[in-house]
């Protein structure tokens, strides 16, 4: 059916339960009621802010951040219409513990990037341990310096236990600043847990930034992070011991075998007055090269989208499965299954083979 403004008497109004858009005619007895098209129909309000959000409006940026961030209404479509006009950026994931510099880095690299004329997109992820709690505060002073340079669009998100995940939100913020035209988006995050893991696993290229002198950090560190790094940099670097954990990271890489027979070099940095940072700007562009010489990047991409799909599913069915319970349906059978009246397997195998019907 065609659908658009020409048609006298509709007029678009939210629809609470659907979350998304309605065209309800308004004049036309015949018509009245409700006609439910998509969002993407010419009445929609997500093409216009796609049209601003490409030509460079920073504010239709910051909305459309904001409403896929919050998952408000229209996210989904947003996302839709966004996705084909993104897949251009280079997404540069940067993570190391607490206090490493990482803002510092982020920071001169934008710098750096912006020399060169690229336009930069970043999102800090921000700590929410409660003794870094200043960070947001602390990010966004740090980087004031580049608030009047349209070419750096800064993004803070605080979104632990958001309604799509961290990892999720964080890839999704991404692809908005990635259709908005950005040739780079950087993602800091605090390299911890597996949270952090999972954001910097999306990018296609992830640093890990490490300082002298963190003892048990190191192990911390260890953990899942080490293996996912591309380029080691040894930030605060004017301070004793970078030697050291030179010579640990040497160690551990002689243990990791890579599929991609990339062997992560290590750039030293003293972020806070530039030093190596040109020097961490080659190493990402040997990393892109070589990742481009041996067609590496789709295969990346591919293997970051099978992650991806597969937890987008794993939400879309959780979510199709709640909204097929009852409510209070969960405590209810949680209640059965503790008491031995029913088990749970079989249970699990109801819920879901009752979804397709
Ligand atoms: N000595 C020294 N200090 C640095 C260097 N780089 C950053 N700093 C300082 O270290 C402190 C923390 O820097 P940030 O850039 O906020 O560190 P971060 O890793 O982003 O911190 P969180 O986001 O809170 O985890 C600041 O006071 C910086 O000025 C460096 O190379 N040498
Ligand atoms: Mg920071």
């Amino acid at each position: 059916m065609a659908v658009g403004t020409t048609y006298i008497g509709l007029k678009n109004v939210r629809d609470p339960c659907w979350g998304s858009f309605r065209t309800v005619a308004t004049d036309l007895p015949s018509l009245r009621g409700y006609l439910c098209f998509k969002l993407i129909n010419l009445n929609s309000p997500t093409q216009p802010l796609v049209e601003q959000l490409r030509s460079g409006d920073s504010r239709a940026l910051s909305r459309a951040i904001s409403t896929v961030e919050n998952r408000t209404a229209g996210w989904s479509e947003l996302l839709k219409a966004l996705f084909p006009h993104s897949g251009q950026a280079r997404i540069l994931g940067l993570t190391g513990p607490p206090g490493a510099g990482k803002s510092t880095l982020v920071d001169q690299l934008a710098r750096h990037y912006r020399k060169e004329n690229r336009t930069v997109g970043i999102i800090a992820v921000d700590p929410t341990s409660p003794y870094t709690g200043g960070a947001i505060l602390g990010d966004r002073i740090r980087m004031q310096a580049h608030f009047s340079d349209p070419g750096i669009y800064i993004r803070s998100m605080a979104t632990r236990g958001s309604l799509g995940g961290l990892a999720r939100t964080t890839a999704d913020v991404a692809t908005v600043l990635d259709a908005s035209g950005r040739d780079l988006v950087m993602i800091e995050t605090v390299g911890v847990g597996q949270d952090e893991v999972d954001i910097v696993r999306l990018a296609d290229i992830t640093v890990v930034i490490l300082v002298p002198g963190m003892g048990d950090d190191v192990q911390t560190i260890k953990a899942g992070i080490m293996e996912i790094a591309d380029i080691f940099v040894i930030n605060k670097s004017d301070r004793d011991g970078a030697e050291r954990v030179e010579r640990e990271i040497r160690a551990l890489q002689s243990l990791a075998v890579r599929s991609d027979n990339w062997t992560p070099p290590i750039v030293k940095t003293v972020a806070s007055d530039g030093a190596g940072i040109a020097e961490l700007a080659a190493a990402i562009h040997d990393y892109e090269a070589y990742l481009q010489k041996e067609n590496l990047i789709l295969r990346k991409k591919v293997q970051n989208w099978q992650d991806r799909l597969v937890e987008m599913l794993r939400d879309a069915l959780l979510e199709k499965a709640r909204g097929q319970l009852a409510n209070g349906a969960m405590a209810g059978y949680a209640a059965e299954v503790a008491e031995h009246k029913r088990d749970p397997y079989s249970l699990v195998e109801e819920i879901v083979s009752a979804l397709g019907k």
